[in-house]
C-alpha cells in the first residue's frame, strides 16, 4: 500500500491508480475454481467457435499456435477483492478466430473443461481485448491456473477468464452463464464495481 499524496504522483500512473475501488494488491496468484481442475492435454485438445448457423469451427492446439501468439501484459482483477498488475502473458487473440467466423449475434457463451460457462458481450472479446492464453509469467499455464489454454479477458472481473477454455458459442441474448446464476454481476467491469446482481 503506498500512502503518497495523488498530488505527487505527477504523471506516472501510480499502482494505487491502477487499482479498481474495493480491490487489494496481491503479489502471489491465488487459485479459485468452482470445481476440481480437470485434466486437459494439447493431443486431443479441441476448440470449438458454434456460430449461429450452427456451424462449428474448430481448431487443434497446433492450428491454434499457428495463428500467431502474441505477448501481453495487463492488470487483472479478481471479484473477490484482489488485484494483480503487470501480468505477463503469452496468448492468441480472440480476433485471429474470429477473423472467419461469421457471427452478427451480441453475446457468446465461453464453456469450459469441466463445465463452467461464463457469458461475455462479443465485443469485449474483440480489437484487442481478450485472448486465449496459454502461458502466464513465463510459464505453460498451470494446470490450476486453467492449463494449457483459458481465456483471458482482463478489462473484466477475472470470473470471465473462463478457465480450461473449450469453446465459445455465439448466441442472440445475453444468457447468464454459471457464476452469473448465482448473483454476479451479467457483465462485470471492475471499475464500476459491478459484482453482483
Ligand atoms: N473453468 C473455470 N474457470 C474459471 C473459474 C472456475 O471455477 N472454472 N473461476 C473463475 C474465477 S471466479 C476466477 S477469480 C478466476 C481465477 O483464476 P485463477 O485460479 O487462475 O486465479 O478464474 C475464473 N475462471
Ligand atoms: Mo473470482
Amino acid at each position: 500500500m503506498s500512502f503518497a499524496t495523488r498530488g505527487f504522483a505527477g504523471h506516472r500512473r501510480e499502482p494505487d491508480d491502477r487499482l479498481p475501488p474495493g480491490q487489494t494488491l496481491v503479489q502471489r496468484w491465488p487459485v479459485l475454481s468452482a470445481g476440481p481442475t480437470p485434466n486437459v492435454h494439447t493431443d486431443t485438445w479441441d476448440f470449438v467457435i458454434r456460430d449461429e448457423s450452427g456451424t462449428e469451427h474448430h481448431w487443434s492446439w497446433e492450428q491454434l499456435l499457428a495463428l500467431g501468439v502474441e505477448d501481453v501484459t495487463v492488470d487483472i482483477h479478481c471479484v473477490t477483492h484482489w488485484s494483480k498488475l503487470d501480468m505477463s502473458w503469452r496468448g492468441v487473440s480472440l480476433d485471429k478466430l474470429f477473423e472467419n467466423v461469421e457471427a452478427e449475434y451480441d453475446y457468446v457463451m465461453a464453456r469450459s473443461y469441466g463445465g463452467y460457462t461464463t457469458n461475455v458481450p462479443l465485443e469485449d472479446l474483440l480489437d484487442g481485448k481478450a485472448w486465449i492464453a496459454i502461458e502466464a509469467e513465463g510459464e505453460p499455464l498451470d494446470p490450476e491456473h486453467g492449463g494449457p489454454a483459458r481465456l483471458l479477458v482482463p478489462h473484466l472481473y477475472f470470473w470471465k477468464s473462463a478457465k480450461w477454455i473449450r469453446g465459445l458459442t455465439v448466441m442472440p441474448t445475453n444468457d447468464p452463464g454459471f457464476w452469473e446464476q448465482y448473483g454476479y454481476h451479467i457483465y462485470g467491469d471492475p471499475w464500476k464495481e459491478e459484482r453482483y446482481w
